[in-house]
């Protein structure tokens, strides 16, 4: 799993090196934001806020965290998981207007109708390649089209299933990023939902805080956050576990995971008893637990 997430980091440090994407859509690349390009700048470390490096760290058995961030009890973390990039995304289509004059895969004010699909090979009780598809919504609004660093809204809701819908999970989130005098304030909600057994299962992480970045031509590289954030886990829709946090990072999205400076303290209860576990990080994707 590990390996995977790191593909996904690396897929973002290119992504910031070469400027926005290689996709185009139609010989209008240039102009419009595509629906990949859309779906890549929610994936990018640093315009995720901290979730990105939080979800990486419940993922690691250290935490002693009561459960993982993301699905790790289900049959679809590798597909949450598994970047736009390596998906088949060319039946997706827009509405609205999906000019992007700055270039920061933002559109004006548009909505994409996102149809993936995606071949898997080791999905659980399955040998063979099983077709994964992914649609849904995605709705994406610039803050000022004249500016890559004035900031944005996402909300989109994705439905992921394979057999004829046999298997489905669903991931919904919000994003807002408002530009302020010293960088950004952000609000993100992310909500992850799928059913095994007869049980329905879902966890939601909600964060924000405030972003400075190092340089304010290139916002989205590297930067502080503050923030605090809190994760539940729902079993049949009653919250049952939650997690909550507080966050002091330097993000870097060539690291992975994407921060090299600053903490992340959880803490839980569980049993009557408080827990508390901080991973201080002490340089490029290299962090300690204490
Ligand atoms: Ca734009």
């Amino acid at each position: 799993m590990m390996k995977k997430l790191s593909a996904l980091a690396l897929l973002a440090l290119l992504l910031a090196a070469c400027g926005t994407t290689t996709e185009s859509n139609e010989g209008s690349a240039s102009t419009q934001a595509t629906a990949v390009e859309a779906l890549q700048v929610n994936e990018q470390p640093v315009q995720s806020g901290g979730e990105g490096v939080e979800n990486q760290l419940s993922l690691d058995g250290e935490l002693g965290l009561p459960f993982g961030f993301l699905p790790t009890d289900s049959d679809f973390l590798d597909v949450f998981s598994a970047p736009v990039s390596k998906w088949d995304c060319s039946a997706s289509t827009v509405s609205g207007d999906a000019t992007d004059a700055d270039g920061d895969g933002v559109a004006v004010s548009a909505t994409y109708n996102i149809q993936c699909t995606k071949g898997f090979a080791n999905l659980p009780f399955f040998d063979d390649v099983v077709t994964v598809e992914r649609s849904g919504t995605l709705v994406m609004q610039d803050a000022d089209d004249g500016d890559p660093a004035s900031g944005y809204r996402a909300s989109g809701d994705f439905t992921y299933s394979y057999l004829d819908g046999t298997f489905s999970a669903s991931h919904s989130y919000d994003r807002s990023w408002t530009r302020t005098a010293s960088g950004y304030d952000y609000d993100h909600t992310n909500r992850w939902s799928w059913e095994a057994g007869g049980v329905s299962y879902a966890i939601e992480h909600t964060h924000g805080g405030s972003y400075t970045p190092d340089d304010t031509d290139h916002p989205f590289d590297a930067g502080w956050i503050q923030e605090n954030a809190t994760v539940t886990q729902y079993l049949n829709e009653e919250a049952v576990q939650s997690v909550t946090e507080e966050v002091n990072l330097h993000l870097n999205a060539a690291c992975d995971p994407a921060a090299d400076d600053g903490t992340v303290t959880f803490s839980w209860s569980a049993d009557g008893l408080e827990y508390t576990k901080t991973a201080t990080f002490t340089g490029c994707g290299e962090y300690d637990v204490q």
